[in-house]
């Protein structure tokens, strides 16, 4: 299936792509943000199996934004905004409660950006972190400031035991493949900036449509 592959995860991969999902105008490229995913669910998956239940959701919801692009209206695809604005003009999306499109692309997006706010909250902690300091509590912590607001309890519980097997701080930084410590923070320093400008893009657009509570 998409994505799950034994490649091992390198953080550089991830950022490369974060980097080419922008274009000119500022446009996000559906393309390159699902090849984001795609790494960043090779990462959950190298933490361990405990995240089985977490990545599965993310690959359903790349998949179903993989079928939409290779569809025979791919090329309205292409973009975030050309998605957002083909789904809307052809009333392709169920606006208040659901309805006949359960799995329209701009709902599916939504569920992967405010995962994306969790990962940004994450790693920028990750990056200011010291050696002592506790993996699971950044995650629940970034996790509680962000997804959490939109999870019903079960699966807030469930997310919050995984977090607790997460591994410490040094065997995390060996996971993300990049060097020592110091170049990891190096790394995460660059790819955050990237990551926030493609949160924020997506941001304004859904408050700019009204989506962003899109059952
Ligand atoms: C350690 C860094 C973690 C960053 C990756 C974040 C992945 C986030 C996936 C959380 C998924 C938890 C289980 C699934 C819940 C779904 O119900 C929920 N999906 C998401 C992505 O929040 C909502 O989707 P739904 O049920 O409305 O289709």
């Amino acid at each position: 299936s998409v994505g799950v592959d034994n490649q091992k995860f390198c953080l550089q991969e991830v950022l490369d792509t974060f980097k080419l999902c922008l274009s000119e105008n500022k446009e996000v490229y559906l393309e390159h943000y699902v090849a984001g995913w795609r790494g960043l669910v090779k990462f959950l998956n190298s933490l361990g199996s405990v995240f089985g239940f977490i990545s599965k959701d993310a690959v359903n919801k790349i998949q179903i934004l993989v079928t939409f692009l290779n569809g025979e209206n791919g090329s309205q695809y292409v973009t975030v905004q050309s998605m957002v604005k083909y789904e809307l003009d052809n009333q392709l999306v169920d606006l208040t409660k659901r309805g006949s499109y359960p799995e329209s692309g701009c709902r599916t997006l939504l569920r992967l950006h405010r995962a994306l706010r969790w990962l940004e909250l994450f790693l920028e902690r990750l990056r200011t972190s010291t050696e002592d300091s506790k993996t699971s509590a950044m995650c629940s912590e970034s996790y509680n400031e962000s997804l959490a607001q939109h999870h019903p309890w079960a699966i807030r519980k469930a997310s919050g035991l995984a977090f607790c097997m997460l591994p410490g701080r040094p065997a995390f930084f060996e996971v993300m493949n990049v060097g020592p410590p110091e170049q990891v923070v190096a790394m995460l320093g660059e790819a955050l900036p990237l990551i926030s400008e493609v949160y924020q893009i997506t941001e304004d657009l859904y408050a700019q449509h009204n989506l962003l509570d899109l059952p």
